[in-house]
């Protein structure tokens, strides 16, 4: 440990719980990954969608209003599209195999966005809160926190966590621990180093991600990879931890002109890694 209860990112933390498909394993018993899909910025959610499936998850829906269902079914070819009757994501939670829901890339900052979460977060349910999911919750930070009743992970850039957390002074790892504390959560606050949290104090600092990935929807990927983890049954500290090494080692591998939509697709060199 670095100090107490702290400990910087590394496999040997995590590869002991990795999901590893067992030769029995089938789509339906590797975790189903459901995403919320905003109407408007639609590239956020098909990131997503992209890193959890390349992450192993068995099956990968992306729940889109009516009016974007069309982009999203022209888009996305091995992840599934459904078309919601309006914005409400409540259909498509009905569906209990469903076992990680993603909400925030791309969602959106109208209250539809705030009833989403509570919905998700009323079943249950595994969550990654990442962007506008957060973002809508910044006048009312309790209201979310006092809702989370399953695991969940939030992974706010520092500009997210300022809104729900406030800019109280101290360093980035007592923020993220005090973050994790109040409200419930893993919390990954992401940076240049990003410290990976969780309520009962333990703490990890990751360094292996390059300037690369300072580019517009890597997060929204983190947020996909991370719920790929999830849904194949890795504990949340130890798929928030892998997910946020994965990610900075595909950044490294994609170098120099890095996009975000090239990470998905680097994510097996990643795994090949680990194997
Ligand atoms: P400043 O400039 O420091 O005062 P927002 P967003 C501050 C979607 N995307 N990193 C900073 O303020 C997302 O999923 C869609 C970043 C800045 O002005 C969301 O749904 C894409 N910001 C939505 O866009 C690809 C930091 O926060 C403000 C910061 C909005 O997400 C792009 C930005 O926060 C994008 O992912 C930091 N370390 N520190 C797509 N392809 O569809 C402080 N800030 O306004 O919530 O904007 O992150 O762009
Ligand atoms: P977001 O702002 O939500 O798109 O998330 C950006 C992602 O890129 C996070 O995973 C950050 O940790 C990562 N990132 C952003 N800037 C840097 C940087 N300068 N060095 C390393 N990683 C970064
Ligand atoms: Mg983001």
């Amino acid at each position: 440990p670095i100090e107490p209860d702290t400990f910087e990112n590394a496999p040997g933390l995590w590869s002991a719980s990795f999901p590893w498909p067992v030769s029995s394993a089938h789509k339906y018993r590797r975790g189903h990954v459901l995403i919320g899909g905003g109407a408007c910025m639609t590239g956020a959610a098909r990131l997503a969608a992209l890193a959890a499936a390349r992450a192993g998850a068995g099956l990968v829906t992306v729940a889109s209003p009516p009016e974007a269902w069309a982009v999203y079914a022209a888009a996305l070819t091995s992840i599934m599209v459904e078309r919601l009757p309006d914005s409400d994501l409540a259909p498509a939670l009905a569906d209990e195999r469903r076992n990680v829901v993603v909400i925030g890339p791309g969602a959106g900052l109208g209250a539809q966005t705030r009833a989403n979460v509570l919905a998700a977060a009323a079943t249950g349910r595994a969550l990654v809160l990442d962007a506008d999911a957060l973002t809508v919750f910044a006048e009312a930070p309790q209201v979310l926190f006092e809702a989370l009743h399953g695991p969940c992970i939030i992974t706010p850039h520092e500009g997210e966590f300022v809104r729900l957390f406030g800019g109280e002074q101290g360093g980035k790892l007592e923020r993220a621990r005090g973050a994790a504390r109040r409200s419930g959560a893993v919390v990954i606050l992401k940076g240049a180093d990003t410290v990976i949290a969780e309520p009962g104090g333990r703490a990890v600092i990751n360094a292996n991600a390059p300037a690369w990935l300072a580019t517009g929807g890597t997060g929204d990927v983190l947020a996909g990879l991370t719920a790929g983890l999830l849904a194949q049954g890795m504990p949340p500290f130890e798929a928030a931890c892998a997910a946020v090494w994965m990610h900075g080692e595909a950044g490294t591998l994609g170098g120099p002109g890095l996009i975000s939509e090239d990470l998905p697709g680097l994510l097996p060199r990643v795994l090949q890694k680990l194997l």
